[in-house]
Parts: C-alpha cells; sequence; structure tokens
C-alpha cells in the first residue's frame, strides 16, 4: 500500500480522481483492488525521477546547469549536437534544455532533427541561448522548442520553468500509462498490444531474432455467461489474466486483452517449440484453475484454446501475417475439439 500513501501526497487530478473512485466504490473489494493496481502504475510514473539532458559546448554553461538542476532531476551531459542526437537515440530523456550557438551542428538543426523523427518528436525542448534577438526567439519557438530561455538565466526562473514543463511530461505519461490498461482485467489492453508487437517487431527484424504470438480464447464462454452470469464471467477474465501472466516469467513476454474473452501474447526472442511448450503451460495452469463451467462441452471446467505462431521477420514482412497465422492456428484449435494449444 506504500504507492497509495505516496499517490496522498501528490496533487495531481488523475491520483484525485483514482482517490474519488476508490472511496466511493469501497463497499466492493474488487474494485478498490482493481483500482490499486491502477494506482501502481501511476505511482511508478510519479515516482520515477525525471531525466533531462543539458546540451551545451560551454563547459561554464554546462556546469552551472547541472549545479541548479542536479538534486532534483538525473541529469545527462552533451557538448555538441551530434553527441546529444546519439545519447537522445539510444536513451530518450524527459526533457532537453539546448545551446543554440555550437560549432558544426547548432541547436537548431538539433531540434530539426529531433522533430522529423517520430521517435523524438514529442521530447520537449527548451533552448538556453545567449542569442537575444526576437528573430531567433521566434525560430526557436517556430522549430517547435516548449520555451526560450535567455543567458545569462535567472537559476531560480529556469527551475520554474522546468518544473512546469515535466509536470506537463508527466501528466502525459500517466495518461498515455491509463490509456493503455484494460478496466476489468488490469492488464494491457488491444492498444498497447498493437504498440507493443509492432516494436518487438522491429526489433526481431533488426536482430534477426524469432518473435511469437498467441492468440488464447475461453471455450464456451458464452454458454458460462448465460448460465452463471456476466458478472461471474468478468470475475472468471480476471482470473486467466492473471494465471497467464504469472505464467510469463521474462520482463519483456506480454500478455494482453485482445477481445472480449481473448487474450494476447506476445513471445520475443522465442522459438516455436519454446513458445509451444509456455502455451501448453498456460493452457493447462488454466484447467488446473478448476473453475467448474458445467455447460462446456470441452470440460466440465473453464478451459481455453490457444493458437500461435512463429517467425523470424524479413524487412518487407508485414506484422499482421502473423497474427493472422496464430489466428487460424486458433480456428484449428477449435475445430480439434478445444482446451489445447496449435502453433505453426
Ligand atoms: P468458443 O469456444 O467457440 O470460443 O465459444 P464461445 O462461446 O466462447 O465464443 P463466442 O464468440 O460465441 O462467445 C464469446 C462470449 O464471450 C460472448 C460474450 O458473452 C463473452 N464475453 C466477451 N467479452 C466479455 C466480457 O467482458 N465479460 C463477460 N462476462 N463475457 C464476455
Ligand atoms: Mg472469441
Ligand atoms: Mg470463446
Amino acid at each position: 500500500m506504500a504507492h497509495l500513501k505516496y499517490l496522498k501526497k501528490k496533487s495531481c487530478p488523475i491520483c484525485e480522481m483514482i482517490e474519488y473512485i476508490k472511496m466511493n466504490e469501497n463497499s466492493t473489494p474488487e474494485f478498490v483492488e482493481k483500482f490499486d493496481q491502477i494506482a501502481l502504475n501511476v505511482a511508478d510514473v510519479l515516482s520515477t525521477k525525471a531525466r533531462i539532458l543539458i546540451v551545451d559546448d560551454d563547459r561554464i554553461s554546462l556546469k552551472l546547469l547541472v549545479g541548479l538542476l542536479k538534486q532534483y532531476y538525473i541529469l545527462d551531459q552533451a557538448e555538441s549536437g551530434k553527441q546529444a542526437l546519439e545519447m537522445i537515440a539510444s536513451n530518450p530523456p524527459d526533457l532537453i534544455l539546448l545551446d543554440v550557438m555550437m560549432p558544426e551542428m547548432d541547436g537548431f538543426q538539433v531540434i530539426h532533427q529531433l522533430k522529423s523523427n517520430q521517435q523524438t518528436q514529442n521530447i520537449p525542448v527548451i533552448f538556453i541561448t545567449a542569442l537575444h534577438s526576437l528573430r531567433n526567439e521566434e525560430a526557436g519557438l517556430s522549430l517547435g522548442a516548449v520555451d526560450y530561455i535567455k543567458k545569462p538565466f535567472i537559476p531560480s526562473i529556469v527551475l520554474a520553468r522546468v518544473r512546469n514543463i515535466l509536470t506537463m511530461v508527466r501528466h502525459r505519461k500517466l495518461l498515455e500509462t491509463l490509456a493503455h490498461i484494460d478496466g476489468l482485467t488490469e492488464i494491457p489492453n488491444r492498444r498497447y498490444f498493437d504498440s507493443a508487437l509492432r516494436r518487438e517487431w522491429h526489433r526481431a527484424i533488426r536482430y534477426q531474432n524469432f518473435i511469437s504470438v498467441a492468440i488464447a480464447d475461453v471455450d464456451y464462454f458464452k454458454q458460462f455467461n448465460d448460465n452463471y452470469g456476466h458478472a461471474k464471467g468478468d470475475r472468471v477474465l480476471i482470473s486467466l489474466a492473471s494465471e497467464i501472466r504469472r505464467n510469463l516469467k521474462r520482463p519483456y513476454d506480454l500478455v494482453s486483452r485482445y477481445g472480449g474473452e481473448e487474450f494476447g501474447i506476445v513471445l520475443p526472442k522465442t522459438s516455436a517449440d519454446k513458445a509451444y511448450q509456455l502455451c501448453e503451460t498456460i493452457r493447462e495452469a488454466v484447467e488446473q484453475l478448476n473453475i467448474v463451467h458445467e455447460f462446456s462441452s470441452a470440460s466440465k471446467k473453464i478451459t481455453i484454446s490457444i493458437g500461435g505462431a512463429t517467425v523470424i521477420p524479413e524487412q518487407n514482412m508485414d506484422m499482421s501475417t502473423l497474427v493472422e497465422k496464430a489466428d487460424r492456428q486458433l480456428f484449428m484449435a477449435k475445430n480439434n475439439g478445444r482446451n489445447q494449444v496449435e502453433w505453426a
């Protein structure tokens, strides 16, 4: 519960909203537990110290800024535009403080590159510069900088502006976090599945690794809902989500709520053999939950069917072909009698 105490100390509208919902719904423990989970994700965002990259070829000015900010933030430093771009690509910061006048590549060129790249275009940039003319300020802002601070700067003003912008960054991250969580099961949703799969797909192309995808679907779930009620069906989905998640051991393995009673699983760097075995373990684990389902023709318990597929993707391959393959295998698993895993 430490995260909840942490949240209470923060004045953040989203945290207040979560607290409000919790207070008003405290009659149902599941509901409170669900919001505790969301709060945990929110606390993760809030408790992570923001990272700032300071880019300046003038060591004195670099030192001044570091001295000012180091007790509040994690700082990276670059002394040229080129070095900054490399650091941003390998480890994107939350905010960039960018000098304009630098040899070889100036700050305007740096921001231009950042804004033309989808991976970096949303990182806020503040110019801190000795260029005082309105024309330069206008140029900096129109290139997409969020602020333009003139040297010699006033420390308290820099600190306040940095803090304001990082508050906005944090709110955006919170919204992104909340927008990626399925409301019922508390696991990532379909939107997150799509973006995670895209990321892993490109990584698999780059390093020529296996990537496996599986779709798990509850057997005769309509019958379950019709006979035991939708609320009980919802509780089954919550149990299944946490059971599948419990069986994924590696940090980059992912389970998400893919559709109504379907779960999408992404297993990067996993061969067909290993992925099949893991899904077989998951299928058994679900069976072992022993959730009674008298109306299932596959078993008298809740079971799942899983279809999966594995590839080492090529540059020109479309990621959706892998999901379609897994879907066809799921169809086969259903046709062959359900409560089984089929793999391609
Ligand atoms: P099959 O073995 O072929 O998959 O049969 P099925 O009955 O599971 O499949 P069908 O596609 O006919 O029905 C899926 C059911 O899943 C229908 C719907 O009531 C249920 N379902 C989908 N989303 C939810 C949900 O959020 N909560 C609950 N309780 N049920 C859901
Ligand atoms: Mg289905
Ligand atoms: Mg089903």
